[in-house]
């Protein structure tokens, strides 16, 4: 991509500033979301005084690859995304920040200090899209080679819930009441209907028995006959409990996502089931998919452009699975305005997009822009403004940065099972299947 040569692009600073998020009592297999949670949002400024938008994960393991990675950016255009990426591997990782293991804090399959790194060169690539964008008045899905639908579609992304967070935690209040059984799901997804317009829905399971998620997916088909529905354990259940689950709820189900952990046991599942799979644990990096694919272990692979390093590798990865006949979509973390805006433009270039992608935004009451991003009949219009098509609020910045300047630590780090010890001191991490 050439720009106007009498433009220039050339990064001239990268700010890059942390931010404590409002976040509601959402409970999932590792506990219960904290009351704030961390987000990083990058600023790419260029000579021209353009700046560009990201954000990604804001944990300190990410904030601590930010700065040498945004540095790495200084001195190069922003249409240089390749050499961005090529060679961030030196940049290195603490390794006592990557554990091998299951990402607890957000559930994004094992963490590897590649997907570290890919997780902030996302915000850096978004960002640097959007200053692009604005200075060749282009849309990102422009940029992308050009949107092949005016509107993304989304589902309504429902949790299990408490009504506030444990008494004298300091919180934000949120309206949605408590989700504890299956009357309290219906409710929290009639509100998602009437508030957006949301026609598919997914529960996040993993949190009580089986049967109880069984009947609260049950009592969703009959509230929304006929409408997509999904649950996702996060990989809480066995080869054996996630077969019978998808027996019960087979004829209601549009797919199972991430029933049992790792392709090994997907694939098992798969073998035993025409309920399609969808994965955002298994199936996380471009290493993964060849296993995955040859076992047969996944149907839907949900891409999640932080991790997977920004929008032109998803929509690498939606070539990839478009090749071996795979679907895609995209699930969610918790983010805010400039993420959603960055998901819209690239799922809006994917050809063969079948799923509702998920979004945790309407659970974000805060956000960093001066206007939130909308959902109408549960999609969000694909925009043409140039760039990412959304705006900084410097003083919601200020603000949320404040926030995370005064936390004493406790927040700047995701951790649900911690906040979840503090309603019950006793409460373990369950073991893997737990049921
Ligand atoms: O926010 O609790 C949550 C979710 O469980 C999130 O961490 C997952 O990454 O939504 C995600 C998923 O689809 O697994
Ligand atoms: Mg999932």
């Amino acid at each position: 991509m050439t720009a106007t040569p009498s433009r220039d692009l050339t990064v001239t600073g990268v700010r890059l500033t942390p931010v404590l998020v409002a976040d509601p009592p959402l409970l999932n297999t590792q506990g219960v979301h904290q009351p704030y949670t961390p987000r990083l949002i990058v600023e790419v400024v260029t000579a021209d005084g353009i700046t560009g938008l990201g954000e990604t994960y804001g944990d300190t393991k990410y904030l601590e690859l930010a700065r040498p990675l945004a540095d790495r950016l200084v001195g190069h255009r922003v249409d240089d995304l390749n050499r961005l990426f090529a060679g961030a591997d030196e940049v290195a990782v603490d390794a006592a920040r990557v554990s091998g293991q299951v990402d607890v804090g957000g559930l994004r399959g094992v963490q590897t200090a590649g997907k570290l790194r890919l997780s902030v060169l996302s915000a850096l690539e978004v960002a640097c899209l959007d200053a692009l964008g604005k200075s060749l008045g282009l849309p990102v899905h422009a940029l992308l080679g050009g949107k092949v639908r005016d509107a993304v579609e989304y589902s309504a992304y429902l949790f299990y819930k408490w009504a506030e967070h444990p008494e004298g935690v300091a919180a934000e209040k949120d309206d949605w009441g408590a989700a504890v059984d299956p009357a309290g799901v219906v409710e929290q997804a009639r509100r998602f209907t009437e508030r957006y317009g949301f026609t598919s829905f997914k529960l996040k399971g993993g949190v009580f028995p089986p049967e109880e998620e069984i009947a609260a997916v049950r009592a969703l088909a009959a509230a929304f006959p006929g409408h997509p529905l999904r649950l996702d354990p996060n990989g809480a259940w066995s080869v054996e409990t996630s077969l019978k689950v998808a027996e019960k709820l087979g004829d209601v189900l549009e797919y199972l996502e991430d029933p049992a952990l790792g392709t090994p046991a997907m694939a098992e599942v798969a073998a035993g089931t025409d309920v399609p799979l969808a994965t955002n644990m298994c199936v996380t990096t471009f290493a993964e998919i060849k296993e995955a694919f040859t076992r047969d272990a996944v149907q839907v692979v949900l891409s999640d452009h932080h991790y997977w390093g920004g929008l032109r590798n998803t929509q690498h990865l939606a070539a990839i699975c478009r090749t071996f006949g795979v679907d895609v979509s995209m699930h969610s973390n918790t983010h805010l305005g400039i993420s959603l805006a960055a998901m819209t433009h690239v799922a809006s270039t994917v050809p063969d997009l079948h799923h509702a992608c998920d979004s945790h935004y309407p659970w974000q009451s805060e956000d960093v822009l001066t206007e939130r991003m909308t959902f109408e009949d549960g999609t969000v219009r694909v925009s043409d403004a140039p760039g990412l098509g959304v705006e900084l609020d410097r003083d919601r910045l200020a603000f949320l940065h404040r926030r995370w300047l005064d936390d004493d630590g406790a927040l700047r780090d995701r951790d649900d099972a911690a906040a979840m010890r503090i309603a019950d001191p006793d409460w373990v991490r369950p073991a893997v299947p737990r049921w």
